[in-house]
């Protein structure tokens, strides 16, 4: 019997666009719903958080992008997006790669608030947080195969396109190996037909 797969994804996610990039490269076949997660109730039952993405297949849930990329690799017949000879520092890149679409998200959130309500000490640490890790990226990831695809890439190009979808791209400047291998990266089909909705 085959799966029935389908992805409740958003829009403009990050996390989402991890999952169904590993989807396309993994060659999964699954129905993509985008949904308005705010608005869905329906997903309360599958997932307590309500949080895109959220997998299903046939009865079981899969819930967080890492477990989905992981379960979508595990059932494909692909070389895998996490070859054990590496294995930790791609989860741990993958690991940095989403803690900085987090704070690109959380800062948007913050921003997005009314004024009076806002946090300028919150948005501030994320900037500084976010300034620091893609420096920490450009200095320490030094996997720039261009043979291999592994899912610290995949992780990393979503989170550093969606830094300049969100906020801005001023880190290209002084970060040059990283732009450069970002702007080679994006040319690959999956990144190409993976744009978040509202920044094309
Ligand atoms: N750790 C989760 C994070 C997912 C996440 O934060 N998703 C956001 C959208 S980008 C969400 O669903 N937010 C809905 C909400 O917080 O109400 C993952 O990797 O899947």
């Amino acid at each position: 019997m085959t799966n029935k797969i389908i992805l409740f994804n958003g829009p403009n996610s990050p996390f989402g666009r991890k999952t169904k990039i590993t989807s396309i490269v993994q060659k999964i076949s699954l129905e993509e719903k985008i949904i308005k997660v705010q608005e869905s109730k329906f997903l309360d039952k599958h997932n307590p958080l309500r949080k895109i993405p959220t997998l299903l297949v046939n009865d079981l849930t899969i819930i967080d992008s890492d477990n989905i990329c992981f379960y979508l690799d595990s059932v494909s017949n692909n070389d895998t997006l996490f070859p054990k000879k590496n294995y930790f520092e791609i989860i741990s890149m993958v690991s940095v790669a989403n803690g900085l679409m987090e704070s690109v998200l959380e800062r948007r959130m913050e921003i997005i608030r009314p004024n009076n309500e806002q946090s300028k000490n919150f948005i501030n640490k994320q900037e500084v947080r976010i300034e620091r890790t893609i420096k920490w990226l450009e200095n320490n990831w030094k996997n720039y195969n261009e043979n291999y695809l592994t899912m610290d890439q995949i992780a990393i190009a979503c989170s550093l396109e969606y830094t300049n979808f969100r906020l801005n791209d001023l880190w290209e400047k002084n970060s040059p190996y990283l732009k450069k291998w970002l702007n080679n990266f994006r040319q690959k089909d999956f990144m190409k037909s993976t744009i978040p909705i509202e920044a094309k």
